[in-house]
């Protein structure tokens, strides 16, 4: 059984609600770790095997690491047959790959820099900043319910926790306001919210 080392209310909670939506929750085993948060409380957790002690990190049954958010999501994914992805050869596979990775290597930096007050036209060169991030979200979803065309997938659930997270830097645009309240609908929130206060319970025992 993979092993999934996630921490309560951080960036592993996305993927806690990836495995709700997915059904495979059971299937996954879940050790709760402790991580050192943003404003400095809780501690590296010697538990936790990840090489820079972060959340999300998942140990396959082959022993295999993966480490980054995107990266597990798309491999528990692709373990449970693609039902929150897109296939390899399949109409909005390229979309798809392209918001997993827009995430990381884009949205993340532009939001951090965001809340860091750093305005550096390095940074706007490299990473363009939170305009832009929303200015692609609502061309990319055009008239669309989800950023891939119709079907909710793991890339929606990604970029949608981003603002889950920071609400107050969602684009005002109402399409996009509608596509976020339609991915935050989709998932199990009290769900998640109960398996939370569990794991945050047995984190403090
Ligand atoms: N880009 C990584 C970021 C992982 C990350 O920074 N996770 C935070 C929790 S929200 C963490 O573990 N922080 C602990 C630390 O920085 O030591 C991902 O998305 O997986």
């Amino acid at each position: 059984m993979p092993t999934l080392y996630h921490s309560p209310h951080s960036r592993s909670s996305r993927v806690i609600s990836q495995l709700m939506l997915m059904g495979k929750l059971d299937q996954i085993k879940v050790v709760i770790v402790d991580v050192v948060r943003g404003d400095g409380s809780g501690r590296s957790d010697p538990n936790n095997p990840h090489p820079e002690g972060k959340v999300p990190f998942l140990v396959t049954d082959d022993g295999e690491t993966i480490r980054e958010s995107a990266a597990i999501m798309m491999y528990l994914d692709e373990l449970f047959g693609y039902p929150l992805g897109i296939k390899p050869q399949s109409a909005g596979r390229g979309a798809f790959l392209s918001w997993m990775s827009y995430y990381c290597g884009v949205l993340e930096p532009a939001m951090v820099a965001q809340f860091a007050k750093l305005d550096h036209p390095v940074l706007k060169s490299n990473f363009r900043t939170m305009t832009e991030v929303s200015a692609q979200i609502v061309s990319g979803l055009g008239d669309n319910a989800y950023l891939v065309g119709g079907k909710l997938t793991i890339a929606d659930i990604i970029m949608g926790s981003a603002f889950q997270w920071a609400p107050d830097l969602a684009p005002e645009a109402p399409a996009v306001k509608a596509w976020l309240k339609r991915v935050e609908a989709a998932q199990d929130c009290a769900g998640l919210q109960a398996f939370e206060t569990q794991a945050l319970a047995a984190l403090t025992v």
